[in-house]
């Protein structure tokens, strides 16, 4: 039985409802976690309003600022889990940024600010959090970030992403390496494509949703339910033997040739 009643999880990357990880942090709370939520603060406080009314459901029992370019912020986030939870078992990483100039137009034209830009938010931030969460894994934890095809292969558009993705994934192996004798896991989703405030901002989506209709196994997409439901294993000791993994969740998409 998935089981997560007893154990902290963290979760970053909520936006809106339609954020992946707002699909996960409601399977993780579906299986008795106890949640920690971070989100991106904005000068007129607005995220912080807004995500705070869709999470109250769940309850979470932590609700801080973090923006991962900020390393005050993630250093606050974990001292205040050590205050006030002790112990750490799960830690969601479920954010990316590019500027939008570079998801668009030849990739030779990335800014080298635009690579560090999306390297640093999308790539680096799973070592800072990482490096914070695993002194408080003392009882061996779970640690799920969320990757995308473009990272492996060439997708239109996606440009620096893809570079960031290849990055995450090489982060995953190098981190579930180092973290594995703490027996601290360390694995990736990588998602097909679903409608979300990240992917809407990017013409051409509803196009790629389509053509993964037609050319999946599954014949359809993947909702935020199905990565949340896979984010839930991956913390749970039925994955107990599973590290340093990307798995993919996209309807099988990533098996085909044609
Ligand atoms: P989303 O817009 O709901 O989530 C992205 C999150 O990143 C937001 O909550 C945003 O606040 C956060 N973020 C951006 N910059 C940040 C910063 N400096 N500090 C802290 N947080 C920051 O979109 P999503 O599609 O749910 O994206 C979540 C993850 O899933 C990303 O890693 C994305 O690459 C990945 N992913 C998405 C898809 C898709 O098709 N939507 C597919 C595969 C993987
Ligand atoms: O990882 C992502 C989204 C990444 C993303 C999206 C934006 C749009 C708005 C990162 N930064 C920004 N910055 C913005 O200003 N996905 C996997 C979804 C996605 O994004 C694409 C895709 C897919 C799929 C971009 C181009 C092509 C395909």
């Amino acid at each position: 039985m998935l089981d997560l009643t007893g154990k902290n999880a963290l979760v970053t990357g909520i936006a809106n409802n339609r954020s992946i990880a707002w699909g996960i942090a409601q399977q993780l709370h579906k299986a008795g976690a106890n949640l920690g939520i971070t989100y991106l603060p904005d000068e007129k406080g607005k995220m912080e309003k807004k995500v705070e009314d869709l999470v109250s459901p769940l309850n979470p029992s932590l609700f801080l600022p973090c923006n991962v370019q900020n390393d005050e912020q993630v250093s606050q986030v974990f001292s205040t889990i050590q205050d006030k939870w002790g112990k750490l078992d799960i830690l969601i990483h479920c954010l990316a940024f590019a500027s939008r100039d570079d998801l668009t137009g030849d990739f030779s034209n990335t800014s080298r600010d635009g690579f560090q830009l999306a390297l640093d938010i999308s790539a680096y931030s799973l070592l800072s959090l990482a490096k914070g969460a695993k002194p408080l894994m003392s009882e061996g934890g779970s640690i799920v970030t969320l990757t995308y095809l473009g990272g492996v292969r060439v997708v239109p558009n996606y440009n620096v992403m893809g570079i960031a993705k290849a990055a995450l994934e090489m982060n995953v192996k190098y981190l579930a390496a180092e973290l594995g004798p703490n027996n601290i896991r360390v694995n990736g989703i990588s998602a097909g494509p679903i409608r979300t405030l990240a992917s809407s901002a990017v013409g051409g989506i509803l196009d790629m949703i389509h053509h993964v209709e037609e050319v999946a196994p599954l014949r359809r997409t993947v909702t935020q339910t199905e990565v949340g439901n896979t984010a839930a294993f991956l913390c749970s000791d039925l994955s107990s033997g599973v590290t340093g993994q990307i798995l993919y969740v996209d309807a099988g998409y990533e098996i085909m040739g044609m």
